[in-house]
């Protein structure tokens, strides 16, 4: 299975949070690194207070099933120290499955697709960087997506 994964970094050094995650990525089981986008900075989202965000999108192939796949990305979380204290507040390291082939999901674990890519740069700009053909499942294309938000807040390093 093909999937995208989005991760996003505002505390202790995002770059190397990023890379340490993609390292992860890539030593995990059944599971393939295909491509990593650049690396795009942002503000926080609904000007949260808190550093700037770091953002990049990684393409895997995967045998891991949905959920396996999440307790993959949560474990990575974990070991990178992330404190889950503010919905939406400041953290070292943030894994969202974005996409997972062409499923539907949506359980009290899992929403997929990432229910909050339409409305982020910072997830639609890589994403379209590495995969611009893309279809995205019950939303449509992802250059139809793009022509529609706003993308002068996201800044590619
Ligand atoms: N969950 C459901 N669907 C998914 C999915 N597709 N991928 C559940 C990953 N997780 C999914 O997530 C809460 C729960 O979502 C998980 O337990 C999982 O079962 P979380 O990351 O633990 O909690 P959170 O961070 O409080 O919420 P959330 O919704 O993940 O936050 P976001 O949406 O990730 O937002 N600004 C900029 N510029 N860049 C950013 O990257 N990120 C956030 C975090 C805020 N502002 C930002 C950025
Ligand atoms: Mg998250």
């Amino acid at each position: 299975m093909l999937a995208y994964i989005g991760l996003g970094s505002n505390l202790e050094d995002p770059r190397r949070q990023i890379e340490k995650a993609l390292d992860a990525i890539r030593e995990a089981n059944k599971t393939k690194l295909t491509s990593v986008s650049s690396f795009y900075e942002s503000k926080p989202l609904l000007d949260m207070p808190g550093p700037k965000y770091l953002n990049a999108v990684c393409k895997i192939k995967t045998d891991l099933s949905a959920l396996d796949l999440l307790d993959v990305c949560q474990q990575i979380e974990s070991d990178q120290h992330r404190v889950r204290e503010v919905k939406w507040g400041s953290r070292t390291i943030d894994l969202d499955i974005l996409l997972y082939g062409d499923q539907v999901l949506s359980t009290q674990r899992l929403t997929i697709p990432h229910p909050e890519i339409i409305n982020r740069s910072f997830v639609l700009v890589p994403l379209f960087e590495i995969e611009a053909g893309l279809e995205v499942p019950l939303l449509g294309s992802l250059k139809e997506l793009l022509d529609r938000i706003d993308l002068k807040d996201v800044k590619k390093l």
